[in-house]
């Protein structure tokens, strides 16, 4: 029966659990609150230090709470991120929208989750340090530059070293990272 607590600590109780529900919620909340920030023309590679905006392509950048780390190429992110050490952070990534960007000149209206973004690989357009990926908000888009360009549609989990190295094997594409 309800005689175990008065109406009134009933009351309290019911408040209590509610506030701890919201309270479970918030990390959740402040993750989402990590949004994409637009790239200076001073802006420097976290990786390799150079000014990213002297580079063609899709950039990508690694927003955490109080602190936002920028690269040159979707490539050099991805690079960083496979780190064990950095996997753990507590980051969101954001890549380029190609498909409403143009090439040389990525808009940073357009900076997508990287995580859901479709990634072409192995075209012949210029970009920054490592194999080019070419990120895309839309799965058609990338299909259809694939086709042109060639190359073929990865997805954020499939992109691994091995396919961040393709750049070394590739005439034109030397750049390696020795132990990064
Ligand atoms: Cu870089």
């Amino acid at each position: 029966m309800n005689t175990i607590y008065p109406r009134a600590t009933r009351t309290l109780l019911v408040l209590l659990c509610a506030l701890l529900l919201t309270a479970c919620g918030e990390p959740e909340q402040q993750a989402q609150a990590l949004g994409p920030v637009a790239f200076h023309p001073s802006d420097e590679c976290h990786v390799c230090g150079m000014v990213i905006a002297d580079f063609p392509g899709p950039k990508g950048e690694a927003v955490e709470k109080g602190a936002v780390k920028k690269f040159c190429s979707t490539a050099e992110m991805l690079g960083w991120w496979l780190q064990p050490e950095n996997r753990h952070l507590q980051v969101k990534l954001y890549v380029h929208d190609m498909g409403r960007s143009a090439w040389d000149k990525p808009d940073d209206e357009h900076l997508i989750d990287a995580t859901s973004a479709y990634y072409v690989a192995g075209t012949q357009l210029k970009g920054a340090m490592g194999v080019v990926l070419a990120s895309f908000a839309d799965e058609q888009a990338a299909l259809e530059l694939a086709s042109r360009e060639g190359g073929r549609v990865l997805r954020f989990e499939e992109i691994d070293q091995a396919v961040l190295q393709l750049a070394a094997d590739m005439p034109g594409h030397g750049y390696q990272h020795a132990g990064h």
